[in-house]
């Protein structure tokens, strides 16, 4: 009899587990059918995605969203863009109501561990930092009792607190769901500073009216990794974010950029770069996708450093300097795994 039970309740856990499994496992042929991506992006931070003047989302994670568009479809414009709040982002993503998030978020152990999700491969080195008006203080540390914005859902929070506690010093948070109200508060001196990843700070002083009247001040306060979020146990989408991320990284790497990589397709006789842009196809069989999906991708957003250039480079209004997210070749933390 209890023989009988187990093996009745061994069956339905693997039938249980047989289809959540093929479930998650379809994100990608999800996407094939539905032929759009849909990605989950912020709520409007410069740099990282804010709409130009025409409505349009410009900024770092966007284009990443358009360029594993292009990995899909050979096409930028096959992505719906889906804004969330830090404290909806996660929800939404279990939910099934985007298909990955690039969207400034922390790639930490118990994001990775309890949510259910999973994050994929750096793109994006930060850390937090705090921006106050200019002259008010020169340390972190002179803040005492301050007030300081902060952003629900954020691993900011806890920097924060971790900081003031360890050198035992009160402050007096004040939350808000969205970048834009934290920022307006802070201008309107409902708070004396605003904490979160410094790249943000300068994409928010980049916006602000006077940007002179702000200093973001030296100290960083934690490491912020950014990853691509995707849900747990789709091990085919986990591959293709990883190496479409990968790929980006492996193109500037190998000097192939959205001017020469046509040529470099044509007459490069390094193994590498072959593979990179499809002359031989091991790549993109082994992701299902078409053999010139990194080729397409850099034709058409450029390589690592020309989709970092494009939204923080000395051409933009940011200008924010590579720092950590310079390629390790030149100093930074920026690394491709091999593509072989
Ligand atoms: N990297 C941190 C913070 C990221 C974050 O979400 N920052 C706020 C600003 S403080 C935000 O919403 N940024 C994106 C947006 O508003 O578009 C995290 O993952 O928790």
């Amino acid at each position: 009899m209890l023989g009988r039970g187990i093996m009745a309740a061994a069956a339905l856990a693997c039938a249980l587990f047989s289809t959540t499994t093929a479930r998650a496992q379809q994100t990608l042929e999800a996407i094939k059918a539905r032929g759009q991506l849909v990605c989950g992006i912020g709520t409007g931070v410069a740099g990282f995605g804010l709409p130009d003047s025409r409505g349009v989302w410009q900024g770092m994670d966007v284009d990443l969203c358009r360029g594993l568009a292009v990995a899909i479809f050979n096409d930028p414009a096959k992505v719906r863009f889906v804004p969330l709040s830090s404290s909806t982002r996660f929800t939404a993503l279990g939910a099934g109501e985007v298909d990955v998030l690039f969207r400034t978020s922390t790639q930490t152990m118990l994001r990775d561990v309890t949510l259910g999700l999973r994050h994929v491969v750096t793109y994006f080195y930060d850390g937090h930092g705090f921006i106050v008006r200019a002259g008010s203080v020169a340390k972190v540390s002179e803040m005492r009792d301050a007030t300081i914005c902060l952003v629900q859902g954020t691993t900011n929070e806890q920097v924060t607190a971790d900081y003031f506690r360890s050198i035992n010093t009160p402050f007096r948070p004040v939350l808000f769901e969205r970048t834009d109200q934290a920022a307006a508060a802070l201008q309107a001196g409902r708070c004396d500073s605003f904490g979160t990843d410094a790249s943000q700070l300068a994409g928010v002083r980049s916006t602000m009216p006077k940007p002179a009247d702000w200093t973001i001040l030296p100290e960083r306060f934690s490491k912020e990794p950014y990853g691509a979020y995707i849900r747990r146990d789709d091990q085919q989408w986990f591959d293709v974010v990883r190496w479409y991320t990968t790929a980006l990284i492996e193109a500037e790497e190998q000097g192939v950029t959205q001017a020469n990589a046509e040529e470099m397709r044509r007459t490069s006789t390094n193994p590498n770069t072959r593979r990179l842009l499809g002359v031989t196809p091991e790549l993109g069989e082994a992701l299902k996708l078409d053999r010139a999906w990194a080729y397409n991708i850099i034709r058409a957003m450029g390589n690592y450093g020309e989709i970092y250039d494009r939204s923080w480079g000395p051409e933009t209004q940011i200008n924010l300097p590579r720092g950590p997210n310079e390629l390790w070749t030149r100093g930074g933390l920026v690394y491709a795994l091999p593509m072989r």
